[in-house]
């Protein structure tokens, strides 16, 4: 029996921050109907799904912080994104930013839900990496203020056994760093889930917006190869109030190599038919990990955090008589 999910990358237009969570849901919805007249069983939406990507904003009302946050999944908001699931036996990933109340203690994380056929929530993931900076920064020319806005994740990567396979999730930034894929590798990983909201442009640097879409893709499309897994990367793209988002959502193959791109900056479904067999080869052969990882070799990547460069070569000792 093959293991084929018929999967669509759900990429979001821009969301203004004036913009309800009612009107993205008319636009949710409308893509989980396109989807479910193409038989996709899993719709993949991006990060922060739901909002404009209020990291770009300096706040320090924590009211007006947490108005950006879900307290509850499913809520009033979201629920139809529920009962549609449901109804088209369609399970969906969703990026929204959760605030959660564990012992008397309020945590914000930058999370992912993965719901099944039946609308049920199956799996959680809260972003690893938050990259950007806590405080205003005024050499930027623009803020990332994820570090301010958000608790690291305290969830690991786990992966689920379900639509008959491995899945596992990664969000935005976690997917420009090896260690997110490898974890889930390690595990069997087949389809890693991952939305994104990336500026086009550089807040420190004139780095061009060609060479931000490259690492983009290089950095899933590595991830895919080297743990021979899919990878569905999906963004929320456009304009939102003058600030410009990358598109390029991408379901990779496990052989790394792209098999649907989205070409717009827009709401677009791009659907691949993901053999999740397609996996297999590479995991039992150069990518069997067991033959081949020598782990014995790899302690610095647990050990340290930050690089250590050896120290800088002694200069000659000027006294010492000359050879
Ligand atoms: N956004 C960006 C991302 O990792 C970024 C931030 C862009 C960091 C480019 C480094 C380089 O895609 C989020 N939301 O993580």
């Amino acid at each position: 029996m093959t293991r084929v999910i018929t999967v669509g990358a759900a990429q979001l237009g821009p969301i203004q921050r004036a913009e309800d969570r009612t009107s993205v849901m008319v636009r949710m919805l409308a893509l989980m109907a396109k989807a479910r007249g193409r038989g996709v069983e899993l719709i993949v939406f991006p990060e922060l799904a739901l909002t404009t990507f209020f990291p770009r904003m300096l706040m320090e009302d924590q009211a007006e912080v947490d108005a950006w946050f879900e307290s509850e999944m499913p809520n009033a908001a979201t629920q139809p994104l529920f009962d549609a699931a449901r109804e088209y036996a369609m399970g969906f990933h969703l990026g929204y930013a959760e605030l959660v109340e564990k012992g008397g203690v309020t945590h914000r994380y930058n999370t992912a839900i993965l719901v099944d056929k039946t609308g049920n929530i199956a799996a959680k993931y809260r972003k690893i990496h938050l990259p950007g900076h806590a405080e205003f920064d005024p050499d930027r020319k623009f803020q990332h203020l994820e570090k301010r806005y958000f608790e690291v994740g305290d969830l690991g990567w786990p992966v689920w056994r379900t639509f008959g396979g491995v899945l596992g999730m990664a969000i935005c930034n976690d997917r420009r760093w090896p260690e997110s894929y490898r974890v889930m590798g390690l595990q069997g990983v087949e389809m890693v889930l991952i939305g994104y909201n990336t500026p086009m442009v550089n807040s420190q640097s004139d780095e061009s917006p060609h060479l931000r879409m490259f690492h983009n893709h290089i950095s899933m499309q590595a991830g895919a190869y080297q743990n021979a897994s899919w990878v569905i990367g999906v963004a929320k793209a456009g304009r939102e109030d003058g600030n410009d988002l990358m598109g390029g959502s991408v379901i990779i193959a496990p052989t790394g190599e792209i098999v649907a791109q989205c070409r717009s900056l827009g709401d677009e479904l791009i659907i691949a038919d993901c053999d999740l067999d397609a996996c297999n080869f590479a995991k039992s052969t150069i990518f069997d990990f067991a033959a081949h990882r020598r782990v014995e070799h790899y302690g610095l990547i647990t050990e340290r955090t930050g690089a250590v460069p050896p120290p800088e070569e002694s200069a000659p000792d000027e006294s010492a008589p000359k050879a």
